[in-house]
């Protein structure tokens, strides 16, 4: 898969490209990064990138030709390589993503991302090059940069290879539409604390059937939205009655404390 990011600042993918998962998997030639800057594709001598918006008001916005002529100039380094990408512009007012989306950007040829800066683009660049807009979340960053990157890398690990066992992808959080369960390792006990005895017993299958229920009832006390959105089977269901059972039995009850 190949990625052609727009930003007026490529250093910052270092971050990404220089060490960890990412960076393998490019070495490996499993995924690819090609940086291009707008002001490469300017013609004034300050080589100016952004004007004062219409209208007035604080900040600036980055101009319509050399975004237009860089993104063309991305695509067409894609195409030579036989890679059709899509243009998608990183946004506040884009679509917001979860996993899903993120399964269906990675399994796409090529994408040419769009790292905006200062208050935006021409709204013009947006009608006439991005097909698609994405947002990482509701706030507001100061370049497009960082969620460009959250796309990259989240996209990336998903690709066949890319993960040590491809295992780990399918069990990740969110990939089954659960939040995940609890994750222990040496040594068994901490202080007055030891790990779930099930996760010792060699049992596998109660080992799954344990996660599965801590991801179901994690996310229905931190995120019941997504189990609305997921929906459960009747196993699951007496697996999470069980768990709100236990819970409730566990919780200290309110004044009780003060007896003791
Ligand atoms: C953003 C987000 C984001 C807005 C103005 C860049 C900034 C600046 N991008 N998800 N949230 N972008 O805040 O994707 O140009």
């Amino acid at each position: 898969m190949r990625f052609d990011v727009i930003t007026l600042f490529p250093a910052q993918f270092a971050a990404l490209t220089e060490e960890g998962v990412v960076a393998r998997a490019l070495q490996r030639q499993l995924a690819q990064i090609h940086l291009h800057t707008p002001r490469d594709y300017t013609t004034d001598v300050h080589r100016t990138v952004d004007d004062r918006p219409y209208g007035g008001g604080p900040g600036m916005v980055m101009r319509y030709t050399p975004l237009r002529l860089a993104i063309e100039a991305a695509q067409a380094e894609a195409a030579a390589e036989g890679v059709q990408s899509r243009v998608a512009y990183l946004s506040p007012q884009g679509e917001r993503l979860d996993q899903r989306q993120i399964e269906r950007i990675s399994a796409a040829p090529g994408w040419v991302l769009v790292a905006g800066r200062y208050e935006g683009v021409d709204e013009r660049l947006i009608e006439d090059c991005v097909d698609e807009e994405w947002s990482i979340g509701d706030y507001v960053l100061s370049g497009g940069e960082l969620a460009a990157m959250v796309v990259m890398d989240a996209a990336i690990r998903l690709l066949p290879g890319v993960l040590g066992h491809a295992d780990s992808a399918r069990q990740d959080s969110h990939s089954s539409g659960l939040l995940d369960c609890p994750h222990y390792t040496r040594p068994e006990t901490i202080g007055d604390r030891s790990v779930p005895e099930v996760l010792l017993s060699g049992d596998h299958q109660a080992i799954e059937r344990w996660r599965l229920q801590q991801a179901l009832g994690r996310t229905r006390q931190r995120r019941p939205d997504l189990l609305q959105g997921r929906g459960i089977s009747e196993v699951e269901q007496r697996l999470l009655d069980d768990y709100l059972l236990e819970a409730a039995r566990s919780r200290p009850r309110v004044g009780s404390e003060q007896s003791e």
